[in-house]
């Protein structure tokens, strides 16, 4: 019995010298073994639960947490770690509870008292959106704006837009103030999200592209708020125009801290060449998320909060999926928690909103690929996991080859799964400074529709790191 005690012990050092080193896998592997030996130690799955945090399973993390709590009441980081990824998750109300209990068995912890009155603050305030929002249709940003009045003062010397209109060379300068790390005027910022909403709102939820033979795309997974690598997929792949085509497959934003910097440049870009820059939303193009991950944050700083809330009115009516040739599907997250779903009621759903806690709206932004057959329990805590008989049977009733979706961060920037049926494409390189990942683009024919893969590594950003905007009870540390 002491041998196997020693062993265990031996096997969580091993494990939080992992998660020291960032190799949250390794980590969670080795926690998992010493589980095994011992599954009576709370600190195990505590420390487990922390692992998942970091590569954001909180579905896992909620549910070891609990049984950290469950072996021992008084562990007080089991309550920290799973109001963590509640806070993760966007349940506040939960999160608050274990806040509560922290408070209550350290009243004079003066970090718990903090992270119990910052969350408390975020529950009063979803109430009060609540309770207004029912009160009366809400009015858009854009009704109590005047642009046109807004004056540019004469010091401004960064880029304008031409007559209103956007235009190569403003996207050319525009790319270049930004990388000088200078702010775009407001009234120009106004001007395309107010354009960008008007373009995007009269797409279709499921939009469907063709390529000739000759024609070509580049598909690009998560961004994530990493503007300069943003810039140098441009600088590899060129500029988009009518002749080099982009899709950007959803989480422009959030983590990274140039996120209004790749919004507005993606945005640009749609409205200088609408039928050929794609822009499909992820989870993170909502609220709950970029409230906790930074945007949010980023927004109010470099702008306003009313700013931050046309951003969000202009995220609820990007498209969900994109189909090109009829053959490949495009979505940020997956496939269904539920058989028969098809490209028609794709079409049909309303996606002017925030999503929902399940469905089909839910499942494009949030679901994952698992490699076993079958459904399962998502470990983000959101939607499901989907496996190849899944895949295979969706793309038989829809006739379509292949998908291909975003959402995970991969070594190699790309993963080919479920028989050559699900292609994961991620394009944040070193995502968040600490993964060591490559970034990858997709390139699709007309002709073939075969995918080739372009990996890249990550270039250097000024120093502003990651999460610098994000909500203070998600920060790194404090977890
Ligand atoms: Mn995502």
């Amino acid at each position: 019995m002491a041998e196997v005690q020693s062993e265990a012990e031996s096997l969580k050092s091993k494990a939080n010298q992992c998660f020291k080193d960032k190799d949250y896998d390794n980590a969670i592997k080795y926690y998992s073994d010493a589980i095994e030996l011992s599954a009576g130690n709370a600190i195990y799955y505590g420390n487990r639960s922390l692992a998942y945090l970091r590569t954001e399973c909180y579905g896992y993390a909620l549910s070891d947490a609990t049984k950290a709590i469950d072996l021992d009441k008084k562990y007080i980081k089991g309550y920290y770690r799973r109001a963590t990824a509640n806070m993760a998750l966007g349940k506040f109300k939960a999160a608050l509870k274990d806040y509560d209990t922290v408070v209550k068995v350290k009243p004079n912890d003066k970090d718990a008292k903090m992270k119990y009155q910052e969350c408390n603050k975020i529950v009063k305030q979803k109430a009060f959106e609540r309770a207004i929002a029912s009160d009366e249709l809400k009015k858009s940003v854009v009704d109590s704006l005047d642009i046109e009045s807004m004056t540019i003062e004469d010091d401004y010397t960064g880029p304008k837009l031409e007559e209103g209109q956007v235009t190569v060379q403003f996207m050319k300068d525009l790319m270049q103030w930004f990388k000088e790390q200078k702010k775009l005027h407001r009234k120009c910022a106004y001007q395309i999200l107010v354009q960008v909403k008007d373009l995007l709102s009269k797409l279709p939820s499921l939009v469907e592209i063709s390529l000739s033979q000759e024609e070509s795309i580049t598909v690009c997974g998560d961004i994530h708020g990493q503007y300069y690598d943003l810039l140098n997929i441009f600088e590899l792949n060129g500029l988009p125009s009518k002749t080099n085509p982009y899709l950007f497959n959803g989480d422009f934003v959030d983590r990274g801290s140039f996120s209004v910097e790749v919004i507005l440049t993606l945005f640009g870009f749609k409205l200088l060449c609408p039928q050929h820059f794609h822009l499909l939303r992820g989870n993170h193009e909502t609220d709950n998320m970029n409230q906790m991950y930074g945007f949010e944050g980023e927004v109010k700083a470099k702008y306003t909060s009313q700013m931050f809330e046309l951003f969000s009115e202009v995220f609820q009516w990007l498209p969900l999926a994109q189909c090109i040739n009829s053959k490949v599907l495009v979505m940020h997250g997956g496939l269904f928690s539920e058989d028969g779903i098809t490209l028609d009621d794709i079409k049909k759903i309303q996606r002017n909103r925030q999503p929902p806690d399940s469905g089909p709206m839910c499942d494009l932004l949030w679901s994952d690929p698992q490699p076993q057959n079958g459904r399962s329990v998502s470990k983000r805590g959101v939607s499901c996991q989907f496996g190849p008989d899944i895949t295979n049977r969706f793309l038989e009733e829809n006739h379509l080859e292949y998908i291909i979706r975003s959402h995970e961060v991969k070594p190699e920037g790309y993963e080919v799964a479920h028989n050559g049926k699900c292609i994961t494409v991620f394009s944040a390189p070193n995502y968040c400074d600490q993964m060591g990942n490559q970034g990858s683009y997709i390139h699709l024919r007309g002709s073939d529709l075969k995918p080739t893969f372009h990996q890249f590594k990550t270039v250097p950003h000024p120093n502003v790191k990651p999460m610098a905007y994000a909500n203070t009870l998600l920060q790194m540390g404090m977890m």
